[in-house]
């Protein structure tokens, strides 16, 4: 299955329309900070769409994490602001290994990150409206995944 991976999008949404069109997706998942534009980023896709709680999302009903099986993958979701992911990703890291994740899919940072070292995958889609990696291009990830295959790509608009 190919799952769309974005986050950070603030309320800026024009560039997750372009993603969903470009990669068409059987499965969303947005980390967080949609700042109130959750029902219109569900609404614009076909197929399920998951958001984690950002910091930015005040009163917001979304739940503040998530537990997926994707193919034969253990996935924890996240926004990461409460594990220092400014900082680097160990500590998410460590946090998604204790738990038995395999994968762990995290934003706030708004730059994209495929990192495979360890035992614990953790990546990133950075920001499609705020990045803030060098060069600034608006970023998401495709994950393709069947059964122990896995592919990130990190693409950018
Ligand atoms: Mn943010």
């Amino acid at each position: 299955m190919k799952v769309l991976i974005v986050s950070d999008t603030h309320r800026k949404n024009e560039n997750y329309f372009k993603a969903v069109s470009l990669v068409k997706p059987n499965l969303v998942i947005h980390c967080g900070d949609a700042e109130g534009s959750e029902y219109i980023l569900t609404e614009a896709v076909e197929c399920p769409v998951q958001i984690v709680l950002g910091n930015n999302d005040f009163f917001s009903y979304l739940p503040k994490e998530l537990e997926l099986k994707l193919g034969a993958y253990k996935v924890w979701v996240t926004h990461g602001h409460n594990y220092y992911v400014s900082m680097g990703n160990e500590v998410i890291k460590r946090e998604a290994a204790a738990r038995g994740m395999d994968i762990v899919i995290y934003g706030h940072t708004h730059k994209p990150v495929v990192d495979t070292r360890g035992s614990v995958i953790a990546v990133n889609p950075g920001s499609l409206s705020y990045p803030r990696q060098e060069g600034r291009r608006p970023s998401y990830i495709v994950m393709d995944v069947e059964d122990k295959d896995v592919r990130f790509t990190i693409e950018y608009l």
